[in-house]
């Protein structure tokens, strides 16, 4: 079957590309692997899982009607309550007859003499498309660590994003969790509310703020939808495409009190969350100002954490700049540690060996247990591209071509793989920001360009190698001016045995990012070839 276009996956970018694809009056088909839609909230059902961006912005803008009809029930949104939308939006506008589910590609390759892509599914099936949008996600493909023994232990293991449909009831139960990421973060209270003994294995302290989540009230979402547009509007010219009321100060330019009354007023009466890393203009780029967050943040954890020992392990290093490695947004989770069946272990120091038959052992202890969980992350940014063998000009292979660490030209498209696009890929600003406004940002760009190349007849839009060249070269220049790479974050890579250390983002924000790409778009696609 030859289409105009085959999107891979169905999550909030494949969605929204079906959508707009469709309305441009294209043949589209969507492969999802899952057997159901949703991408990243399909898979990660894992207790206490929701957004930490708030639901009033990471929800699609592209239809007014739908941001009116829709009611969130929380300022974040819980996975469920996500995957309902999402599972509204593909009804409302009939996306379903077009995804494809259970159908995890295998290969795509690109015939040149066609200029056609041609894509295979594991199962065999065989499609043909004049364009391949990657809309595969940041975080799809989970990683865990390769446990000597885990065949032998008696009990039950479970990893954050392949969780359970039915769930998992730890009543009773003595769990230990590897991981002190946000999916860590989030389920420990959760699991500690269940479990008999619940024991936190850490391997690195990270920063966590707290999210003040809270129902809606009607009267309170009526409120905010009354000022839907401007929030939006607000949202595209902030730096994580969403509005968190950035302080335009540096640390220095103001006095000891007034940092004091920021940082205050950003951890509790602002409303939390992503709204402290917006507490000084150079709190990600110079590191007296970082440290003064960092200490702030240690301080409160000593201040909730009653036991020092705990509070110890549980304060990242001062090596660690806060906002470097992403930062967690939580609901109870230090004060979770005053329990006396929580207890949180420095896996650094002590580090784990194997699982046993009855638990995990590090170098000088072992944890029995009835449950392992592994909230141990993802092979981020590339792991769900390079699953698939994508092969382009010369049958060049895009695991060959990065495998130094990825690159593209405005995160958008890379040279040696024409009419292929990525959403939301590495070498964009998704990673830092707000995903969902990213999306749309790419997609709505994409679509200008597909009905630019329609116009000229132009079947095959390549990009060249030098502006590949120029775009990563811009991307580590704007990364090197903040402290993001002092982090061993899987912004780097660095959650990885073996997998390159580079910075995957374009860390300098989305109206940099967006102005940026509708430069090229009006410099006739400058760094492409229509041909
Ligand atoms: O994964 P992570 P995640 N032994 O990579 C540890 C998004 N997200 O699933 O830091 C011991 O952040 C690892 O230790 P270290 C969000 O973008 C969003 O939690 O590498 N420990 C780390 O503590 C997020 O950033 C939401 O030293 C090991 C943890 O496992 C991203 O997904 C919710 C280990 C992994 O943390 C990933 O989050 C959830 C080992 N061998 C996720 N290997 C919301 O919207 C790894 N670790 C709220």
């Amino acid at each position: 079957m030859q289409l105009d276009m085959l999107v891979v996956g169905a999550g909030f970018a494949g969605i929204y590309q079906l959508y707009k694809a469709r309305e441009a009056g294209m043949t589209v088909r969507v492969l999802e692997a899952g057997e159901g839609v949703g991408g990243t909230w399909f898979w990660n059902r894992y207790p206490g899982a929701r957004c930490d961006v708030e639901s009033l912005d990471y929800s699609y803008s592209f239809c007014r009607e739908l941001e009116e009809e829709w009611e969130w029930t929380e300022r974040y949104a819980s996975q469920s309550e996500i995957l309902s939308y999402i599972n509204h939006v593909v009804d409302r506008f009939d996306l379903r007859r077009d995804i494809q589910l259970d159908t995890r590609v295998a290969s795509a390759h690109f015939d040149e003499d066609r200029a056609l892509w041609s894509v295979r599914s594991e199962d065999g099936e065989h499609l043909e498309a004049k364009f391949l949008v990657m809309a595969t996600g940041q975080l799809s493909v989970p990683q865990k660590p390769d446990l000597h023994g885990l065949d032998d232990f008696k009990g039950q293991w479970y990893h954050s994003a392949r969780w359970p449909m039915e769930g998992v009831d730890f009543t009773g139960q003595r769990v230990v969790l590897i991981g002190t990421g946000s999916s860590g973060v989030q389920m420990t209270p959760i699991i500690a509310a269940q479990a008999s003994q619940l024991t936190v294995l850490q391997r690195t302290a990270n920063f966590s703020v707290p999210a003040h989540n809270m129902p809606f009230t009607p009267e309170s979402l009526k409120a905010a939808k009354a000022r839907y547009p401007e929030r939006r509007a607000m949202g595209r010219e902030a730096i994580t495409g969403v509005f968190l009321n950035a302080n335009t100060k540096t640390a220095a330019e103001m006095t000891e009190d007034e940092r004091i009354a920021e940082l205050e007023y950003r951890w509790k009466g602002a409303g939390g969350g992503f709204r402290m890393l917006r507490a000084f203009a150079d709190l990600m780029s110079n590191l007296q100002t970082n440290h003064l967050v960092a200490e702030f943040a240690r301080n409160k954890i000593h201040a909730v954490v009653k036991d020092p020992r705990k509070a110890e392990i549980l304060s990242p290093k001062g090596d660690l700049p806060f906002g470097a490695k992403r930062l967690c947004v939580d609901s109870n989770y230090y004060d979770t540690f005053n329990q006396n069946h929580v207890d949180i272990v420095d896996v650094a120091i002590d580090p784990i060996v194997e699982a046993t038959p009855s638990g995990i052992r590090t170098q000088t202890r072992e944890f029995a247990c009835d449950a392992i969980v592994f909230a141990t992350g993802f092979d981020a940014m590339t792991g769900a591209l390079k699953s698939i063998d994508i092969r382009g000009e010369r049958g060049i292979s895009l695991r060959d071509k990065w495998k130094d660490g990825p690159t593209s030209y405005l995160g958008i498209s890379i040279a040696g793989f024409p009419n292929l696009f990525v959403i939301a890929g590495p070498g964009s600003p998704s990673a830092l920001s707000n995903v969902v406004h990213s999306i749309e940002t790419h997609v709505d760009w994409i679509m200008r360009l597909l009905r630019t190349a329609q116009t000229r007849q132009v079947r095959r839009i390549a990009t060249l190698q030098e502006a590949e060249d120029g775009w990563v070269h811009r991307c580590v220049e704007e990364a090197n001016k903040t402290l993001y790479p002092k982090a061993k974050s899987w912004y780097m890579g660095s959650n990885m045995e073996g997998k390159p250390r580079v910075f995957m983002a374009f860390v300098s924000g989305v109206p940099l990012y967006r102005a940026l790409i509708e430069e090229v778009a009006s410099n006739n696609y400058q760094g492409f070839e229509l041909a």
